[in-house]
């Protein structure tokens, strides 16, 4: 966890990330169960997570616009290879980068991270905007699951063996952040292949 590693860039990455949501809109997804995801997501990158009724996958176009999801910005880049060097893990170099918001009352199941090929390489992950309650468990759905209080510009870097913790986000509390008005923005960053 490295508290407030980006909280010098914090605005510029939400500016990056609005550019990004201009091409390539946020969405709500479906699960494979068919429930509507309370998160709203979008993707730049060279693929993009996706879900829908068919599973999870990752896909170099972006389902709505039927083109390629929009470049990482350099700024994205730069800042996930700094943090990822800063915890251990030099020549970072992430295909996607999910780009998540969350409004009140919205939130993230128990999940794991297991759809990238590359299950050693780090998951780079980037809170902006209204704080939110992260959920970290264990290996196994039942185990004990802690929650840790994450800040606009605290990034948390997840990779080798924590890599298949299971984890997801509380329902969001109403606020108002100056950079993002009623939202929580988070960008995870993934080496899929
Ligand atoms: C979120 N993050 O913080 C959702 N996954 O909005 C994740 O699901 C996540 O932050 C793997 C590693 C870090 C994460
Ligand atoms: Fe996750």
């Amino acid at each position: 966890m490295l508290r407030a590693f980006a909280f010098a860039s914090a605005a510029e990455l939400v500016d990056q990330a609005a550019r990004v949501a201009q091409a390539a809109p946020f969405r709500y997804l479906v699960t494979p169960g068919g429930f509507t995801m309370s998160v709203a997501m979008t993707n730049c990158g060279r693929v993009g997570w996706l879900s829908d009724r068919t599973g999870y996958r990752y896909d170099p176009l972006d389902p709505d616009s039927g083109t390629a999801w929009p470049v990482m910005p350099a700024l994205f880049l730069d800042l996930a290879g700094r943090a990822a060097a800063e915890a251990g893990f030099p020549n970072y170099d992430p295909d996607a980068c999910l780009i998540n918001r969350y409004t009140a009352g919205a939130k993230l199941g128990l999940h794991q991270d297991s759809d990238e090929k590359d299950a050693w390489s780090p998951i780079v992950s980037v809170s902006l905007g209204l704080p939110a309650v992260f959920l970290w468990g264990g290996k196994r759905r039942g185990d004990p699951v802690r929650r840790l209080r994450l800040e606009s510009g605290d990034v948390v870097v997840w990779g080798g063996p924590a890599r298949f913790v299971y984890h997801g986000v509380a329902p969001l509390k109403d606020g108002q952040h100056a950079l993002t008005g009623a939202a929580r923005i988070n960008l995870t960053f993934r080496k899929v292949f």
